[in-house]
C-alpha cells in the first residue's frame, strides 16, 4: 500500500467535503473539496514541468494557502518539498539550490529577474513565481490544468521533504524527511494533543520550517480540522481570531508579546483548549505568568528539524514549567555521556539521543556527516544537553553545540562569524547570543580590528547585510581588541556572555 502523506491525509479527510480547511483573516475559505481540486491543479501543473518522483521542487515564497497547496502538490506528484525561508538572501539561496538542484523553483515576483539568473547561472531548468495574493506564473498555469490526479505512490522511507539546517562547521545541511517521518509524527501529535476534527488552529507561524509546516499543518491534515491563517504574527490579529480558535501554536515569542497587552486576559483565550509552545526555551516565568492571566498551562514541547517532535508535556497530568515534557510514544530519549555516548543514570546532565520512526533519514548528500551524528545502534545525537527527573519529564538544560535561538530562528554563530571575518580589516569574530526580552535571545558580535584598520558597529552591519538573512545579522556589533582566549587558545564566548549580557534586558 502506498504510504505517500498525502494519501494518508485523505483518508482523515471530512466526508463532508464541503468543510473548511483553511481560513484567511478577510474571511475567505478554502474547503476540503477546495484543496483536493486545487492541489490536483498544481500537481499536473509541476507534472507538465517535468517533475518526476524523487525531483526537488523548492519554493521561497509568501505565507499564502497556494504556498501550501504547492507543499501538497508536491507530495502528489511523490517530489520532494523544500521550503526556504524568505529572509534567505541570494547568497544563500545560490547555495542552498546549488546543492539541492531543484527541478522547479518557485520565487516571489518581485524577485523573478534576480532569480532567473540565479537559476540559469546553476543549470536550474525552471523558475515559477507565487506571490503574497496567491496569484503568479504557478497558479496561471494551474488555472487552465485538470483537478483530477491520481497520487503517486511511495514507501514509507521515500523523501517527502528536505529542510536545510545550518550546522556548527561549515555548511548548511539539508536534513531528509520521509514520507513515514512526518506521517508518524502527526498521528502521534493528532493523538497526543486529542485533536478533532472541530478544532480550529491559529496559526501565525511561518511555512518554511519544522513547526508551523509539518506540526500544524500536518496535524490538521491528520485530523481532517481547519486552519485560522494568519499570513504572519502580529498581536493585533491574533487578539481578533483567538475568539474564533480552539488552538494555538507558538514560539515563545509570540506569548511574550500577547502577555505584553492588557486586553489579553482570560475572557480573551475563553474557547481555547490548548497552546503549545516551542522551537526555543521557554521561560518559567512566561508560563506562570500566562497560567495567572488566564487559567491556562502552556503546553510546551521538544523538536528539532531532524526529528520532528521529540517530547511533550501531557495533555492531562502537570505540564511543568521549564520542563519538555515526557518522550512521545514511540520516540526513545536516552541521556548520553557526551564524550563517550553511554547511557547516563537518570538525573544526571548529558546529551540528548533520540530514536524513533520520527529521526530523520540523514543529511542530503553528506554521508559522513549523517554518521558524526549517529551512534552505532541508531540514536540521533541531538547537541542538546538535558536530564530526566525522577518522574519522568525531560528537562533542556543547555546545549552542547554553539548555536543562538532568536525568536524561534536558528543562528549558527559560526555561519556569522565567518561573514564578519571575511570583511577586510578584520582580524577575528567572536558570536555570541545574549539575553533578549522579546526573542529569548539576540546575536552580538564582538570584533577584533586588524592592527591599523578602522572597523565600526555600521560598517560591520552593512558589510554583510547582502549576505546573511536579517534575522541572523547582530542586532549589536561590539568592537574591541580584547578577545578572550583560555589556555589552549579556544575564545572564551562564556566569558563574553557575561560582559555582554545586559545589553537587551529592557526588550
Ligand atoms: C524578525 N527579525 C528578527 C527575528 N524575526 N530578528 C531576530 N530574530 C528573529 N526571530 C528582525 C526583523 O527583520 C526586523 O528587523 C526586526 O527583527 C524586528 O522585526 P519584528 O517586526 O519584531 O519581527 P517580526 O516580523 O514580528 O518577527 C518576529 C517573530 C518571527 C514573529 C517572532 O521571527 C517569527 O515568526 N518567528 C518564528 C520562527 C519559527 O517558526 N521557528 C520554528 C523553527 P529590522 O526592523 O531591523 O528590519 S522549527 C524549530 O525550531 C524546531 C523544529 C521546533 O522545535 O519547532
Ligand atoms: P531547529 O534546528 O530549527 O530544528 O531547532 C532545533 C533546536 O531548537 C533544538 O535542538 C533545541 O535546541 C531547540 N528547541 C526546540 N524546542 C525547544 C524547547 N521547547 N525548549 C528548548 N529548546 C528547544
Amino acid at each position: 500500500m502506498s504510504e505517500n502523506l498525502f494519501t494518508l491525509f485523505t483518508a482523515r479527510f471530512p466526508h463532508d467535503r464541503s468543510r473548511v480547511f483553511l481560513e484567511r483573516p478577510d474571511g475567505s475559505v478554502l474547503t476540503y473539496a477546495d484543496l483536493l481540486a486545487r492541489s490536483g491543479q498544481l500537481a499536473n501543473t509541476l507534472r507538465a514541468l517535468d517533475v518526476k518522483p524523487g525531483d526537488r521542487v523548492a519554493a521561497q515564497v509568501e505565507k499564502t494557502a497556494e504556498a501550501v497547496l504547492l507543499y501538497l502538490a508536491t507530495l502528489r506528484v511523490g517530489a520532494v518539498y523544500l521550503p526556504l525561508n524568505t529572509a534567505y538572501t541570494a547568497a544563500e539561496l545560490r547555495y542552498f539550490l546549488g546543492d539541492a538542484e531543484p527541478a522547479v523553483f518557485v520565487c516571489s515576483p518581485q524577485r523573478l529577474d534576480e532569480m532567473r539568473s540565479l537559476a540559469r547561472d546553476l543549470g536550474l531548468p525552471h523558475v515559477e513565481t507565487l506571490g503574497p495574493d496567491g496569484r503568479g506564473t504557478l497558479t496561471d498555469k494551474a488555472a487552465s490544468a485538470s483537478t483530477e490526479f491520481v497520487d503517486v505512490a511511495r514507501a514509507g522511507d521515500d523523501l517527502a521533504a528536505i529542510l536545510y539546517t545550518s550546522g556548527t562547521t561549515g555548511r548548511s545541511k539539508g536534513a531528509m524527511l520521509s514520507h513515514r517521518n512526518l506521517a508518524s509524527n502527526a498521528s502521534t501529535l493528532r493523538e497526543t494533543w486529542r485533536f478533532m476534527p472541530d478544532d480550529r488552529l491559529l496559526h501565525a507561524l511561518p511555512i518554511f520550517h519544522t513547526h508551523g509546516l509539518f506540526v500544524a499543518i500536518n496535524i490538521t491534515l491528520m485530523t481532517g480540522s481547519s486552519l485560522l491563517f494568519l499570513p504572519a504574527f502580529n498581536a493585533d490579529g491574533m487578539m481578533r481570531l483567538l475568539p474564533k480558535a480552539t488552538v494555538m501554536m507558538g514560539v515563545p515569542t509570540f506569548y511574550v508579546r500577547l502577555l505584553a497587552r492588557s486586553d489579553f486576559d482570560s475572557a480573551a483565550a475563553r474557547h481555547m483548549r490548548l497552546f503549545v509552545s516551542g522551537s526555543a526555551p521557554l521561560s518559567a516565568e512566561t508560563h506562570k505568568e500566562f497560567s495567572a492571566r488566564t487559567g491556562h498551562a502552556i503546553l510546551e514541547r521538544y523538536g528539532m528539524t531532524e526529528t520532528n517532535m521529540n517530547t511533550s508535556n501531557p495533555y492531562d497530568g502537570e505540564r511543568i514549567a521549564g520542563s519538555v515534557g515526557f518522550p512521545l510514544p514511540g520516540v526513545d530519549i536516552r541521556i548520553a555521556d557526551p564524550q563517550t555516548g553511554a547511557a547516563l543514570p537518570q538525573g544526571e546532565i548529558g546529551v540528548i539521543d533520540i530514536r524513533g520512526p520520527n529521526v530523520f533519514k540523514g543529511y542530503w548528500r553528506m554521508p559522513e556527516k549523517t554518521k558524526e551524528e549517529f551512534r552505532s545502534d541508531g540514536f540521533f545525537i541531538s547537541g542538546d544537553l538535558g536530564y530526566v527527573d525522577a518522574k519522568g519529564y525531560v528537562f533542556i538544560s543547555g546545549r552542547a553545540k554553539d548555536l543562538v535561538i532568536s525568536g524561534g530562528y536558528n543562528v549558527y554563530p559560526a555561519e556569522v562569524e565567518a561573514a564578519i571575518e571575511a570583511i577586510p580589516g578584520v582580524a577575528e569574530c567572536a558570536v555570541i547570543g545574549v539575553p533578549h526580552a522579546d526573542f529569548g535571545e539576540a546575536v552580538v558580535a564582538v570584533v577584533a580590528p586588524r592592527p591599523g584598520a578602522q572597523l565600526d558597529e555600521k560598517q560591520v552591519q552593512s558589510a554583510i547585510a547582502g549576505d546573511l538573512a536579517k534575522y541572523k545579522q547582530p542586532k549589536r556589533v561590539f568592537v574591541t581588541t580584547d578577545i578572550p582566549r583560555n589556555a589552549m587558545g579556544k575564545i572564551q564566548k562564556k566569558d563574553l556572555r557575561e560582559k555582554y549580557d545586559t545589553t537587551f534586558k529592557a526588550g
